[in-house]
This record gives C-alpha cells, structure tokens and sequence, in this order.
C-alpha cells in the first residue's frame, strides 16, 4: 500500500498544474496489477514478450556477464518468469526485490524461496524515485552488487530522472557493480501505437482505472464514462504518451479540491519513453556506467543492457 497521505497530495498537485497529470505509479492498485498482467499477454504489447525471449536466449552469456555469488538487487517484485530464468543462471547470493506493493512482494518471495531453497531474499518495500535503504550484509566481500531492472520501467522516468536513477544506481552498486536494464526500443511509431491502443481496450481500462482508484482510495467524484483513453506516439521526444481526455465541461471535486475540465482536456497519466541502442548507451555512460553487453531480441524491438560501473 502507498501511504494514503502522498497519494493524496501527488493527485492534487498533478491535478492543479496548467497540464493536469497524475504519476503512472498509481496504476497499480489490485485490479491495476491486473490488468497490467492482461496486458503483457496482449498480442500488440510486445515488450513483454521480446524481454523474455531475449532473456531466453543470452542466459548463459548474461550468466557469464554477472558472474556467480552476486548480490542482485530488482526493482519489481521478482513475481516475473524472467527474474525465475535469471535467478536459476545467476546463482546470487542474495536476492533484493524492491516493489512498491508490499502484497505483490510477500507473495513473490513465497514462491521464489519454495522454488529456490537456496536463495537469500530480502524483500524490501520502497519505489526506485528515491534512494532506498537496502540491507547491509556481513559477508560483503568480493560480492558484486548488482541492479536489475527489467520491463522498460525506466521508459515511465524523463531524461533527467532517468539520469538521476542511473546516477543513484551507479553509487549503490559502487565500483566494479553492474546494471542489467531493459530498455525498449525506437520503431515503427505504428507498432508502438498498436501496442498501447490494444484492439480488446485493455489498455484503455488500465488507464481508467486510476481514476477509479481516486474515487475509492480518496473519495474523488471523477465521472468514469466522461474519460476517454488516449495514447500516442510523440516522436519528437521519443515517447508513448498517455492521457485521458475529458469528455465535456465538467469539475471534479476531491475533498475541499475542485478540478475544472474542458472539454477535450487531457490528464497526463504516463510517458513511455523509447530509446535507440546509441542514446541509451551514451545516457549510461553520463551515470558513469559502460554498456559492456547490448543484448537484443531476434527483431530489434526490445534490449537489455548490461553495465559496467568502473
Ligand atoms: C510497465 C511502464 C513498462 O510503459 O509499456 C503498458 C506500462 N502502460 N501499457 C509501458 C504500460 C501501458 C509499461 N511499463
């Protein structure tokens, strides 16, 4: 659970700025965790897939590129089968999933202990937009820290947080540390607009549902049927944007808040940034990282990169 108090204040700041916007973060309330999982099996997202074939591929030589006995560090919840796939070929010796959702955490750990019984997890509840405070092991020595951080998460972050993130990281894993990051890739603007407009609408609800969770968690009046989901490529910042558009002249009243909408007017709910291979590079080595390894799937949509910190 996010604490209610910043939810509160996150949706009321974003709501009162000229472009009113709302941090993708929230998405992911139960029934958001939900239909995000539908969506990774939609058959226009892509980037679920292409990550785990290209996980599937490269993992003796992203094995290799760990090395054994590291401490590995997720920003998700390991309930993926790809962190499955890594941790069965990395052999770490700690395990640090960090996630927001202190359920989707607990239950991920479970399984993850049954299926690797030799595996040290230390489930941590925080969000990578500030520094975190991970456990400190006695036996540290000669162990290499390493940050995985999979799904194209980073997308969601601007260039400058996402040079923010990559900096913090680069000081948590020290020097000889490494970063394995999926990053998804520049193409075809009308493959990326399938993907986020999905024939079934499932997209759509995901986006939608965070106005629901607004109602619910604190108290809001957003009328569901007077938003419409709007999602598309803009290439001049290299972005999926999302939004949702107001359907009418209407307000919203949270709390003592009322929030006035034209019609036509847009929530900015996220940005999914896309990046080249050479961009990502050259953002990595500003962080003081170098991408030693660029693993790609077998058609170019999807990279994970493995970093260097030296
Ligand atoms: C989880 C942030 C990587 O940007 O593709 C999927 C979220 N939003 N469909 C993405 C998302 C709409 C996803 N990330």
């Amino acid at each position: 659970m996010v604490p209610a108090d910043s939810f509160r204040e996150d949706v009321i700041e974003g709501l009162s700025q000229p472009q009113k916007a709302l941090p993708p973060k929230y998405f992911y309330d139960a029934e958001g965790s939900r239909l995000f999982d539908r969506i990774c099996r939609l058959p226009e997202y892509y980037p679920t897939r292409a990550e785990l074939s290209l996980t599937r591929a490269h993992l003796a030589d992203i094995a290799r590129f760990v090395g054994r006995n590291s401490e590995l560090i997720e920003y998700g919840s390991g309930a993926s089968l790809k962190t499955r796939l890594l941790l069965g070929a990395l052999r770490p010796a700690a395990y640090v999933p960090v996630d927001i959702s202190q359920t989707a955490l607990a239950g991920a750990a479970r399984r993850l202990s049954r299926e690797f019984g030799w595996l040290h997890i230390f489930a941590v509840v925080g969000d990578f937009s500030q520094p975190l405070r991970l456990p400190v092991f006695r036996q540290r020595a000669g162990r290499r820290r390493v940050v995985y951080f999979p799904g194209s998460t980073i997308g969601n972050l601007t260039l400058q947080e996402a040079r923010a993130f990559l900096a913090m990281s680069r000081a948590q894993v020290g020097a000889g540390g490494a970063m394995l990051i999926g990053v998804d890739l520049k193409k075809d603007a009308n493959l990326l607009h399938a993907a986020y407009n999905d024939a079934r609408g499932v997209t759509g609800r995901f986006n939608l549902n965070l106005l629901r969770r607004v109602n619910r968690e604190l108290g809001a009046d957003f009328d569901l049927r007077r938003f419409r989901h709007y999602a598309f490529y803009n290439a001049g910042l290299g972005r999926i944007e999302m939004h949702l558009v107001s359907l009418a002249r209407q307000s919203v009243r949270l709390g003592r808040h009322r929030f006035d909408f034209d019609p036509g007017e847009t929530i900015h709910t996220e940005n999914s940034c896309k990046y080249s291979v050479a961009e990502f590079r050259a953002l990595a080595a500003e962080a003081g990282f170098r991408a030693a390894k660029v693993w790609q799937d077998a058609r170019g949509r999807f990279a994970l990169f493995g970093l260097v910190a030296d």
